[in-house]
């Protein structure tokens, strides 16, 4: 994930609730370059990680996992199940950033503890401390304010944007669903404030030098936030995949029933 964004090929990714190798396999199957396992909002536990994260490496891709909010022990037990990289939500601070950069990296730059038992890269530490990535999260107006001092962050890649969460904050409802989805040029013009946010978000990643991603719900309308120049971004994720293709499949059967 990190040399592809580093020479601006569109990598494309997913969000996986239900921690089952099986389940994340036919994720890695359909082509995804890197996929967050979601301890957020998600199923699964530590105990779950090795396994996913050894299938998910199996298949080439990219195994982020989300930690809880305001949780950064999560992150050192993640790196040391095999994550390749962190996402931190609701990070609103400089000093969030700051925990966040040090539970991925070890000393002098963190202060990850020696435990990586069941990671690809064993006892080496400085291939982790260049190589694992790590994600603030800008979901919330009082982050976007402070989106500079955030950026600002030595030791931090980049930044992953929740448009619902962010959407939310403005005072709206979640809308990540109907983003980028509506006009051929991309623009949602349901949602000007939240479109403007996109963009001074993005635009000050890149002013630091630093990766911006988001998660949206549709192929198309990732492939015009990548086009608009963000670095990688989210589609999706396995439990709406499940519910979209089996109501789509139910309700056509039904219709079509004499
Ligand atoms: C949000 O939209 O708030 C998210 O966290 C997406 O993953
Ligand atoms: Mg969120």
């Amino acid at each position: 994930m990190r040399a592809a964004m580093a020479v601006g090929t569109a990598i494309y990714g997913t969000a996986s609730s239900i921690p089952h190798p099986q389940a994340i396999e036919q994720l890695a199957k359909g082509g995804i370059d890197w996929l967050f396992i979601d301890m957020q909002h998600g199923l699964a536990t530590f105990s779950d990680l090795p396994g996913l994260c050894t299938m998910l490496r199996s298949h080439g891709v990219t195994a982020l996992v989300r930690v809880p909010y305001d949780d950064y022990s999560v992150a050192q037990r993640a790196l040391d199940a095999g994550a390749e990289g962190i996402i931190f939500p609701y990070i609103e601070t400089a000093a969030e950033a700051r925990r966040a950069v040090d539970a991925c990296k070890y000393p002098p730059y963190g202060v990850r503890s020696f435990g990586p038992f069941w990671s690809p890269y064993g006892a080496d530490i400085e291939w982790p401390n260049e190589q694992v990535l790590c994600f603030a999260m800008i979901e919330s107006v009082t982050a976007m304010g402070r989106v500079d001092d955030i950026l600002a962050t030595p030791g931090l890649d980049g930044l992953f944007i929740g448009p619902n969460d962010l959407s939310i904050s403005m005072g709206n409802g979640p809308s990540m669903a109907s983003l980028y989805g509506v006009t051929a040029d991309g623009q949602d013009p349901a949602n000007p404030a939240l479109m403007k946010g996109l963009e001074t978000i993005r635009e000050a990643a890149h002013r630091h030098g630093k990766w911006v991603g988001l998660q949206l719900a549709t192929g198309a309308a990732a492939a015009s936030a990548f086009n608009e120049g963000f670095n990688f971004v989210g589609i999706s994720g396995d439990t709406s995949y499940l519910a979209d293709a089996c109501a789509s499949e139910i309700a056509s059967a039904r219709k079509a029933t004499r």
